[in-house]
């Protein structure tokens, strides 16, 4: 029987896999865990407090619970890890080590853990990026993820790890807000949007960047765990791919259901690592390899939030 923890389960990511794991083996089967109090998204999981540079701590959590696979998702995304790239290093390569190391000690079944489109630099072909190609990241979050890659493929080659990763692109779900990347004013964009307010974009209007629907991400992710083991061939890390888009174009996106929403742009230091990434990616590997595919565009998730956000933010102000 599969016993899973998910690591980083308070997070935008997190909460939505944190339940559609549940759907899948049991709620009484899903762990979650994160180093911030459990929030109500994951109210129906078992909830342990873990801070993942505490390998001492991870390990009496899957012993007691008799885990046999991990989801590992907490990390410091792009703009956040500018700001302190010491802590952003620390915290991201020392997670990623304390639970690769438990694997191999305890011969754990199977580990997810997310990479990102930050691998790619400057020098990457920027439209289309295929899945191998120049990699020369200029964020700390990148380097890490890009360290990150190579360390899943090492333990995967050395150890038989069973590691398996995404590169995701911005991920867009309106059930929780995210915190610190540079993808995020797709997120926030619907709320400004809501509520009746003008939105100011930290990009510049046509600044193209790929993003993914969060259910086609949740998908792209359980789709990859459940792949049998001859169809994942990449052990660094698939790029997965869904929409591309410019700010320009999610406004339009947006009023076509709210005609009077407006937006500014005022570009900040999160221009230069929106500059530093692709417009787009190909993700023809993951698509070859394991049927990779996305349900969303940008109208249809614009449609699908803004019909169901304004039920959520209600149900929070009556809680
Ligand atoms: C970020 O913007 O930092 C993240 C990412 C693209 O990995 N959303």
């Amino acid at each position: 029987m599969d016993k899973i923890l998910v690591i980083g389960a308070c997070g935008q990511l997190g909460s939505e896999l944190t339940n559609e794991l549940g759907k899948i083996y049991g709620n009484e089967n899903v762990i979650a865990s994160d180093i911030s109090q459990p929030n109500a998204a994951i109210k129906d999981f078992s909830f342990e407090q873990l801070d993942v540079m505490n390998s001492a701590r991870l390990a009496e959590i899957v012993d007691h619970h008799g885990i046999n696979q991990v989801y590992h998702l907490a990390a410091i995304l792009s703009a956040k890890g500018e700001e302190n790239p010491q802590w952003a290093w620390n915290l991201n390569m020392t997670g990623l080590l304390n639970v690769l190391e438990l694997a191999k000690e305890k011969q754990l079944k199977r580990i997810y853990w997310p990479s990102s489109i930050a691998v790619f630099g400057p020098s990457t072909p920027r439209v289309n990026t295929p899945q191998d190609t120049v990699m020369d990241p200029n964020t700390v979050y990148g380097i890490s993820k890009l360290a990150g890659e190579r360390w899943c493929e090492y333990y995967f080659e050395k150890y038989g790890v069973d590691v398996r990763s995404l590169r995701y692109p911005g991920l867009i779900g309106y059930k929780s807000l995210p915190g610190g990347g540079t993808t995020d004013y797709a997120v926030d964009i619907y709320h400004k949007a809501l509520s009746g307010d003008k939105f100011e974009c930290f990009l510049s209007e046509d600044t193209y960047l790929p993003m993914m629907y969060m259910s086609d991400a949740i998908k792209a992710t359980i789709d990859l765990m459940r792949a049998p083991d001859e169809q994942v061939k990449v052990r660094s890390s698939y790029n997965v791919s869904a929409i591309s888009f410019s700010p320009t174009e999610i406004v339009e996106s947006i009023q076509k259901h709210i005609p009077d929403f407006k937006a500014s742009y005022n570009p900040d230091f999160r221009q230069a690592i929106a500059d530093s990434w692709p417009d787009s990616i190909d993700d023809s590997v993951a698509r070859n390899d394991w049927g990779w595919e996305p349900a969303y565009d940008l109208d249809t998730m614009t449609s699908d939030i803004l019909k169901n956000l304004p039920e959520l933010l209600s149900s929070f102000q009556q809680a």
